[in-house]
């Protein structure tokens, strides 16, 4: 390979890249409306906090290769789901599948995967729901469908997968057999502290209903 073809090659992998972020930029300014107008309507803030990132070309290549697929950017595209990732962390389950449905009514989204890891756990204990969601993109020559792989968990989803992701590492993916069941056992406390949160939640969702009622039949009295 010559300079000049060297050259094209790395504009091409770098606007295959930048395609990427703009659909990454377009998403979080969707989840951004969201959150604004939900906070607004509803007087709470469904979303703790928001992370993305966008995979590096190192690691979409090692992923490709794992999956033993053709290299090339048309197989990258059609088969590496996860090369724009949006985290989102609620404090309720119920915020989760709200924020969900919110993003999937959207005219210019294509569902194209939805895994539900809360109703149906790893057996490890991960949850999370994972969305792989697509939107165009229009650059100055062409409209491209990019996918963007959106997790959406709780707070209490979201601090369990970042230890058992380090814990993962730490030990090269062979965990010590007490450790594995030191974390399902805290997954399932997890998951308990979630159900909790969320029938305190719902409880005072309720009394503040019957208040604004109550209200609202003083001022028409
Ligand atoms: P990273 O570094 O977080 O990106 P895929 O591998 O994406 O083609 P798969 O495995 O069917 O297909 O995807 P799935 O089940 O939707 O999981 C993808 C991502 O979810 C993972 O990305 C993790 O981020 C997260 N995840 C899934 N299972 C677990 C788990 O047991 N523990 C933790 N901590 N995270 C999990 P990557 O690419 O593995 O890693």
């Amino acid at each position: 390979m010559n300079v000049e073809q060297l050259k094209a090659v790395k504009q091409e992998l770098t606007r295959f890249m930048m395609m990427y972020k703009f659909a990454l930029d377009e998403m979080n300014t969707k989840i951004n409306i969201l959150q604004e107008e939900f906070k607004y309507i509803h007087s709470y803030n469904p979303i703790e906090h928001t992370k993305s990132r966008i995979k590096t070309p190192q690691s979409i290549f090692k992923k490709i290769q794992k999956k033993q697929l053709p290299i090339s950017l048309d197989s990258i595209k059609e088969n590496i789901h996860d090369i724009a990732g949006i985290r989102i962390s609620c404090s309720f389950i119920s915020d989760i599948y709200k924020i969900s449905e919110m993003l999937q009514q959207q005219k210019d989204i294509t569902v194209i995967e939805c895994k539900d890891y809360i109703k149906n756990a790893k057996p490890n204990g991960y949850q999370s729901l994972h969305l792989i969601l697509e939107i165009p993109v229009f650059m100055s020559d062409r409209e491209e469908n990019v996918k963007v792989e959106i997790q959406i968990r709780t707070v209490a989803m979201d601090f369990w997968a970042s230890l058992e992701h380090k814990i993962y590492y730490k030990y090269k993916k062979t965990v010590p057999e007490h450790l594995l069941q030191e974390l399902k056992e805290a997954a399932d406390v997890a998951a308990e502290l979630d159900r909790k949160m969320e029938r305190i939640h719902e409880e005072v969702n309720h009394c503040k209903k019957e208040d604004n009622k109550d209200q609202q039949t003083f001022i028409l009295d």
